[in-house]
């Protein structure tokens, strides 16, 4: 069982310190983030501690994403949000704060002001064929 005594969201796992908890089982623990983006907000963790997404195990992984569908729900209803997003930050570059995995479930609303929309790019001519050849030769090698 991975665990870090120093990690915020292992203690939360464990009950060392408390959290607005809605849903726990073997696997997945979720509870309301303490900064909400909007009421109702969640994070869905593992039990077990791994910092990034690629260093879990596939079936960790496939655990918290199989509660997200109950979740998703009760967000909708509970959170009277229409939509939410599901949100992964991977890394410190990409804004991951805690470094225990987590899954956001952040209420949308119509007009809520969060907003959403990133700089989108485009591939220069042949760009895509290289990009995805590379993906192609990653992932046949088994990795
Ligand atoms: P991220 O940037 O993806 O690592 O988001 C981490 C989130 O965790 C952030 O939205 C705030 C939330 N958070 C941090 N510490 C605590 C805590 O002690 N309790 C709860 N409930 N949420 C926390």
């Amino acid at each position: 069982m991975p665990t870090d005594p120093t990690c915020i969201f292992c203690r939360i796992a464990k009950g060392e310190i408390p959290a607005e908890i809605v849903y726990r089982d073997e696997f997945c623990v979720a509870f309301l983030d303490v900064n909400p983006l909007a009421p109702g907000h969640l994070l869905v963790i593992p039990v077990d501690h791994y910092a990034l997404v690629t260093q879990a195990p596939p079936a960790v992984i496939g655990a918290l994403a199989s509660v997200v569908p109950r979740l998703g729900a009760a967000l909708m209803q509970t959170a009277s949000a229409p939509a939410f997003n599901l949100l992964q930050n991977n890394g410190s570059d990409a804004g991951q704060v805690v470094q225990h995995v987590h899954f956001h479930l952040i209420p949308r609303r119509s007009g809520d002001g969060l907003g959403y929309r990133w700089n989108a790019g485009a591939y220069p001519q042949g760009a895509a064929r290289e990009m995805g050849d590379s993906y192609r030769r990653f992932l046949q090698a088994g990795c």
